[in-house]
C-alpha cells in the first residue's frame, strides 16, 4: 500500500536569517558537512567538545545488537558534575544558573556555585537515606528549584529519577512507583497553580498506600505551607535534612550507558511506557541541540523554556541541555495566565529573556486573546523563538514571529519525542531560510526518512511515515522492564528503522512537514487527509483562534471530517450567527484544500480538551463526533471541559 496524504498547506512565505543574526550564529554549514562526511566521528567530536569525561571513550557506537544501542560505552562521566562543578571550576560560579519565578511573584536567583552546593547537600541526604547507584527515585513536585536539585542529586549519585508530573492522580503516581520500584519519593507539601495552593503530599500519601511497598522514605519540600499528614520514620522535611547536610560531595564517574532517568509517556494502549535514557549520549545530544538550535551564547543569553520538568522538554531543555551549556535559564512555577493574562510577557520583560521556547497550543491561546496583551510589555530582548509539541500552523508561526518576536527574529519549529530524548528535526536559525509550519531539516548527525507502509522511501512530495534510519546518541535505550514492548512498538514495523508514529512529507525543497500522529490521519472516501492540514486551514481563517479536527466514522465516506473550532475574542461579534459561521468555515476549508476536505460538521466550542502537556486529545472529540460515551478523561488538564463542549453540541 502506498501512503498518500493530501496536502495543500500552500505555505510560500520564506524568512531568511537577518545578516546580523547570521553573522553571530553559533551553527554554520560546517556542522552538516562534518556529519555528512563522518557521522560517528562527528558525534564523537561533539561528545568530547561539549562534555567533560572522567575517562575518555574509545568506542562511539555499538549497534551489533539492534535495537539495543550503546554510545561512548567505555567512557565515564558524571552528568551532574558536567552540569555544575565543571562550570564552577571554570570560573563561572557567580553566573546565575536559574532565575526562578514563583507564581505569586516571589523569586530566587541561584548561581552555579549555589546550585552545585545545594545538589551536593541533596546528594549526601539521598545517600544517607540508603539511595545508591541504580536505585529509582520518584519526583512529584511543583516547578520549584528543588525539583531540579532533586533530579541532579540523583544523577550525581547514579540513582535513576522518574519525574511524575505534579498534576497526575494518586493512581497514576502509584502505578509509576510500582513499575519502577522506587525507593524514595521526593515531593512538596503543595505548589501554586492558578492563584491557589494545590496539595501534593496528600496525593503521595494516597499513592504510596496503594503501592506494593517499595517506598522507604518520602522527602518533602516546604512550598505551599498547607497542612500535611506525616508518617514517622518514613517522612522527612527537605529543610531539616538537605539544608543541614554537608556540602562536600565528590561526584563519582559512571559509565556512559549508566541509566539517567525513566520518564513515563502514554502509549496508544493501556499502561504508560517507562522510557529509559542513559548518560553520555543523552547529554551529548541535549547539549549539542540546545547550543546550536537555540544559538546559545551562554555569556549573554537569558533562556526560557516554559515546560514543566514532568515532561521530556523539561528534562532536556530546562535541566540537562541548558545546565550542561552553562546557560542562564528562567524557570516559572505557574500557569501563563496567573494572576493576569500577560504573566509570561511580564516575565520576559522582567528577566530580559532572549531565547523563548514554548508550545503551539499556548501560542494559539494567546492569539485567541489578541495582540494587545503581549504588546503592552517590552519584549524587545527576544532574539529567538522556538516551538515544540505539536505541528505549528503557519498562521500561528507568523503571529508568534510578528507579535511576540517583533517581526524579524527566527522561529525554530523543533520536532522530537520523549523517546528521541533531544531535538531531531529543526531549522538551524543562522543558516536556514525559515518556512512557517515546517520543521524543515534533520539536525546534523541525525538520519530521517519518510517511507510508505512497506518501508520503502517515498521519493515524491506525497506523505508517508516518519522514520529514523540510524541510531542517534540520545535515543531511548528501552522501555523500563519491557524489552519486548520496546521492540514491538518502535522497531517491528520496519526492522532496522525506528518508527516514530508520525506522518510527514517532504516538499520540493526537501523540507520536512509533520502531519500529526499517524493515528490522526483520516481516510475520507479513500483519500488520506491530515488532521494538521485541515486544522491549519481553519486557523488561517480570520475567525479562528484554534481548531481540532477528527475523523469520525461515516457510513458513506468511511470517515468524515469533523472540526471543533474556538473563535477569536475579537471576531465573536462578526461570527455571532453560529450556523452561518460554521458554514463559512466549511466552505473555507473546501476552498483552501478541496471539496474532499470539507468538514461534515464544524462545531464552535469554548475550549478544547488538552492533556496537561498541551496536546489536544482528539480521541475524546472523536467519541463526541461519533455519538459515543466519552472515554477516559483522567489525563485532561481540566476534566470538566468535555461536559462544556458536549453542552455546546446539543444546543
Ligand atoms: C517533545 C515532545 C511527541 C509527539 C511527536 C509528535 C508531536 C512534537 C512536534 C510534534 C509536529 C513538532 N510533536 N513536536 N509534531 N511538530 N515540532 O513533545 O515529546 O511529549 O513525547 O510528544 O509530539 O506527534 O510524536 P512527546
Amino acid at each position: 500500500m502506498t501512503v498518500e496524504i493530501d496536502h495543500n498547506l500552500e505555505e510560500i512565505r520564506r524568512f531568511r536569517p537577518s545578516p546580523e543574526f547570521a553573522a553571530q550564529s553559533i551553527a554554520g554549514p560546517e556542522l552538516a558537512e562534518a556529519a555528512a562526511a563522518d557521522r560517528l566521528g562527528f558525534w564523537a567530536d561533539q561528545a568530547r567538545e561539549l562534555l567533560t569525561w572522567s575517562k575518555p571513550f574509545t568506542k562511539t557506537l555499538d549497534w551489533s545488537n539492534p535495537p539495543f544501542a550503546t554510545w561512548f560505552e567505555d567512557g565515564e562521566l558524571n552528568v551532574a558534575a558536567n552540569c555544575l562543578d565543571r562550570h564552577v571550576e571554570n570560573g563561572l560560579g557567580d553566573r546565575v544558573a536559574i532565575h526562578w519565578e514563583g507564581e505569586p511573584g516571589d523569586s530566587r536567583a541561584i548561581t552555579y556555585a549555589q546550585l552545585t552546593d545545594e545538589v551536593k547537600r541533596a546528594a549526601n541526604t539521598l545517600e544517607s537515606l540508603g539511595v545508591a547507584d541504580g536505585d529509582r527515585v520518584a519526583i512529584y513536585m511543583p516547578l520549584v528549584p528543588e525539583a531540579i536539585v532533586a533530579m541532579l542529586a540523583c544523577a550525581r549519585i547514579g540513582a535513576i529519577h522518574s519525574v511524575v508530573f505534579g498534576g497526575f492522580s494518586s493512581d497514576s503516581l502509584a502505578s509509576r512507583i510500582d513499575d519502577a520500584q522506587a525507593k524514595l519519593v521526593i515531593t512538596a507539601d503543595g505548589g501554586y497553580r492558578k492563584g491557589k495552593v494545590f496539595p501534593l503530599k496528600p496525593t503521595v500519601d494516597e499513592a504510596v498506600a496503594k503501592t506494593a511497598g517499595s517506598v522507604e522514605h518520602v522527602l518533602v519540600v516546604r512550598r505551599g505551607e498547607n497542612e500535611v499528614g506525616w508518617v514517622a520514620d518514613r517522612d522527612l522535611w527537605w529543610h531539616d535534612s538537605v539544608a543541614t547536610a554537608s556540602n562536600e560531595h565528590v561526584a563519582p564517574a559512571f559509565g556512559a550507558e549508566h541509566p539517567l532517568f525513566i520518564l513515563y509517556t502514554s502509549g496508544t494502549t493501556g499502561k504508560p511506557k517507562g522510557i529509559l535514557h542513559t548518560s553520555g549520549g543523552y547529554l551529548t545530544q541535549a547539549a549539542f541541540t540546545h547550543k546550536n538550535v537555540f544559538d546559545l551564547h551562554p555569556e549573554r543569553d537569558v533562556y526560557w523554556s516554559t515546560a514543566d520538568v514532568g515532561w521530556i522538554t523539561g528534562h532536556t531543555y530546562v535541566v540537562y541541555g541548558p545546565l550542561a551549556n552553562a546557560a542562564t535559564t528562567v524557570v516559572y512555577e505557574g500557569t501563563p495566565d496567573s494572576p493576569h493574562p500577560g504573566r509570561w510577557w511580564e516575565i520576559i520583560e522582567k528577566y530580559g529573556v532572549t531565547i523563548f521556547y514554548a508550545a503551539p497550543t499556548a501560542i494559539r491561546s494567546f492569539m485567541k486573546q489578541g495582540r494587545a496583551i503581549p504588546q503592552s510589555f517590552n519584549l524587545r530582548s527576544l532574539r529567538l523563538l522556538g516551538s515544540v509539541g505539536e505541528p505549528i500552523n503557519p498562521e500561528a508561526w507568523v503571529w508568534y514571529r510578528h507579535v511576540i518576536g517583533g517581526g524579524s527574529i527566527p522561529v525554530v519549529d523543533t520536532w522530537w519525542q520523549t523517546e528521541t530524548g533531544a531535538i531531531m528535526i529543526s531549522a538551524l536559525p543562522g543558516i536556514t531560510d525559515l518556512k512557517p509550519g515546517s520543521a524543515q531539516t534533520p539536525i546534523p548527525g541525525v538520519s530521517i526518512d519518510i517511507v510508505d507502509d512497506s518501508g520503502t522511501p517515498v521519493d515524491d512530495t506525497n506523505g508517508g511515515l516518519l522514520v529514523v534510519t540510524e541510531p542517534w546518541p540520545s535515543m531511548l535505550r528501552g522501555i523500563w522492564g519491557d524489552p519486548e514492548r520496546f521492540k514491538e512498538t518502535y522497531w517491528e514495523k520496519f526492522g532496522d528503522k525506528y518508527f516514530a508514529g508520525d506522518g510527514a512529507r517532504r516538499d520540493e525543497d526537501g523540507d520536512i512537514w509533520l502531519l500529526g500522529r499517524v493515528d490522526d490521519v483520516m481516510n475520507v472516501s479513500g483519500h488520506r487527509l491530515s488532521t494538521t492540514e485541515i486544522e491549519s486551514s481553519l486557523v488561517a481563517h480570520p475567525y479562528t483562534a484554534e481548531a481540532a479536527v477528527v475523523g469520525a466514522a461515516d457510513e458513506t465516506t468511511g470517515q468524515a471530517v469533523v472540526a471543533f473550532v474556538i473563535l477569536k475574542e475579537s471576531q465573536k461579534a462578526h461570527a455571532a450567527d453560529v450556523a452561518a459561521t460554521s458554514e463559512e468555515l466549511r466552505a473555507h476549508v473546501a476552498r483552501q484544500i478541496g471539496a474532499i476536505a470539507r468538514p461534515r460538521q464544524v462545531f464552535i466550542v469554548p475550549e478544547l480538551p488538552k492533556t496537561r502537556s498541551g496536546k489536544i486529545m482528539r480521541r475524546l472529540l472523536r467519541d463526541l463526533a461519533e455519538g459515543r460515551q466519552v472515554g477516559d478523561t483522567t489525563t485532561l488538564a481540566d476534566t470538566s471541559i468535555m461536559e462544556v463542549i458536549e453542552a455546546q453540541l446539543v444546543k
